[in-house]
């Protein structure tokens, strides 16, 4: 049976406009799900946008629309994001659509059938921006002597009839989980906060509303709505039909993987598995909280005016760029800080000077003296054999690092390849071979453009347009071919014509300065 992988992002907020940081979680899912389908599983990705709250019913109003009205509107910027990204979501999830509203109801029932809400009054402090509850003790004194959140918002007092899910019921159920599924909550440390966080006792948590009316209504209980993060977190289930048992839902739950960014770990990582299991539903089997983009060192955000607009950078530097440059950067799960300079850095480094000198060197001496067809091999020797046995393995080293989400680490991999590739050409050096030894030449050659063709399969995922140049000019024909089954079902078969070679990974060029040197023709462009 088809292994399967059912992976979401967090749903944004529509009352912010789409930024880096929103990319950056869909994207690190984006890479994930190609590299599953390639891999040969049944994939399903989740993205979409979290609509009803105090806080989207305020936005609304500042800007003078009708809440329906104005998530229609503002959903559509997040639609269109995932769509100029080229990200190959399956589905898009809209929390006021009527499937939503069912999941939720049905989630509610089964929860209370279980015992686990009661209905009480809150009295206490709420954060309309973060959209959650802060107890007494867990507030800060602002600049102004005013209190606020950890996170730096507002809090008001609140004072309404609530209904309370049992939190403090399950903190040993909790605590319990977390032991047994050592590898629920990823990277380590923030299991180890979240675990404190438990150790340190819940108290039980007011899952309704009666002082707005932007949300699901709690089933029989009018003038009650839904906690927005209970409403939103349901999104994870509603996407696969929950609660109709013949749709995806019993294939695709519990989720293989959602991903999220550190501020969200406690909802998604203490709230949902409680909810779920107190549901009679199995907690998902990986949250991944990753970190913080910070821009020049600044924290990013709209009043600082130092928002990054993804489409800007991806106009700038190209798309391919700023994926591999967001995914490489930083470990993934530590904070990162977005520079132009490193960006460049790589752009000219890791990418041009890199994969690209390796492509066009190999590429350019086969047009050149190999007929511009695969060559044929000859006897191979050790050093050959080792390299290619290299590249063989990268496809599983790959996978283990992307089945715990460690991107850069496969990039690494990826990237220690091109960099024994390189070496191979230069000590090679087949283009002294050429006269000497023509056909250890070919040999040479057809190991490094086996080589290519490896990289170029693995790099799908990562850069899919480049991977896709890389292919053709490997003549590899779009479809079976370029899936991981591939890799090993066989290598280029010596005398398929090649296209002529075409540069993949320009240099970044700032704006006026002479183009870089081509090269001379007929001599490798870099031997060093
Ligand atoms: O929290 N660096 O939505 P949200 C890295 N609706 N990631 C960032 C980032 C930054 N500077 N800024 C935002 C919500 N993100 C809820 C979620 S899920 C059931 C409901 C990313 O619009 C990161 O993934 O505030 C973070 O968790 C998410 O955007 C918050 O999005």
């Amino acid at each position: 049976m088809t292994q399967r992988y059912y992976l979401t992002t967090p749903i944004y907020y529509v009352n912010d406009v789409p930024h880096i940081g929103h990319a950056y979680t869909t994207l690190a899912c984006d890479v994930i799900a190609r590299f599953m389908r390639l891999d040969g599983r049944e994939v399903k990705f989740l993205t979409g946008t979290d609509e009803h709250g105090q806080k989207v019913e305020k936005s609304a109003a500042a800007a003078g629309m009708a809440p329906k009205e104005f998530v229609d509107r503002v959903s559509q910027n997040f639609r269109d994001l995932a769509a100029q990204m080229g990200y190959s979501n399956d589905d898009f999830i809209r929390t006021t659509e009527a499937r939503h509203i069912r999941a939720c109801q049905a989630l509610w029932r089964a929860i209370a059938a279980n015992g686990d809400i009661y209905l009480g009054h809150y009295e206490g402090w709420y954060s309309v921006r973060d959209e959650a509850f802060w107890a007494e003790d867990e507030l800060v004194a602002g600049a102004d002597g005013k209190k606020r959140a950890p996170t730096g918002a507002d809090v008001e007092w609140v004072r309404e009839p609530s209904y309370f899910f049992r939190l403090s019921a399950w903190q040993d159920r909790l605590l319990k989980f977390y032991d047994t599924h050592p590898d629920f909550i990823l990277p380590e440390s923030r299991r180890n906060e979240v675990v404190s966080f438990v150790k340190g006792g819940l108290h039980d948590l007011s899952i309704s509303r009666t002082t707005f009316s932007w949300g699901v209504p709690v089933p029989d209980a009018p003038g009650h709505i839904m906690y927005v993060w209970l409403d939103a977190l349901t999104n994870y289930l509603t996407a696969i039909g929950y609660p109709d048992t013949t749709l995806e839902f019993p294939r695709l739950w519990p989720a293989d993987l959602h991903m999220v960014g550190k501020d969200i770990i406690r909802f998604h990582a203490v709230y949902w598995p409680a909810f779920l299991m107190a549901a009679g539903l199995e907690p998902p089997r990986r949250v991944f909280a990753h970190g913080w983009w910070t821009n020049e060192g600044q924290k990013i955000s709209k009043s600082l005016g130092n928002v990054i607009d993804p489409l800007m950078l991806t106009a700038e530097f190209g798309l391919d760029p700023v994926r591999y440059f967001l995914m490489r950067e930083v470990p993934f799960g530590n904070d990162g800080d977005f520079s132009r300079a490193s960006m460049i850095d790589r752009i000219n480094n890791d990418l041009a000077n890199g994969f690209g000198n390796l492509c066009q060197r190999v590429l350019s001496m086969i047009a050149a003296n190999c007929g511009g067809a695969v060559p044929t091999a000859g006897t191979l020797a050790d050093h050959d054999k080792a390299l290619l046995a290299s590249a063989g393995v990268l496809l599983a080293d790959i996978r283990t690092a992307l089945l715990s989400q460690q991107i850069h680490i496969a990039l690494a991999q990826l990237w220690g390849v091109v960099g024994e590739a390189n070496r191979y050409v230069d000590t090679e050096a087949p283009w002294k071979l050429k006269k000497s030894d023509p056909g250890r030449m070919a040999t040479v050659l057809y190991v490094l453009i086996e080589v290519i063709r490896h990289l170029g399969v693995l790099l799908q995922p990562f850069m899919p347009a480049s991977a896709a140049k890389i292919l053709d000019q490997v003549a590899i024909p779009v479809g079976a071919a370029r899936s991981f089954a591939a890799l090993a079902a066989g290598g280029l078969v010596a005398g398929t014509p090649l296209p002529k070679p075409q540069g993949i990974f320009p240099r970044h060029e700032p704006p006026g300065a002479p183009a870089a040197a081509k090269p001379v023709k007929g001599k490798p462009p870099l031997q060093g």
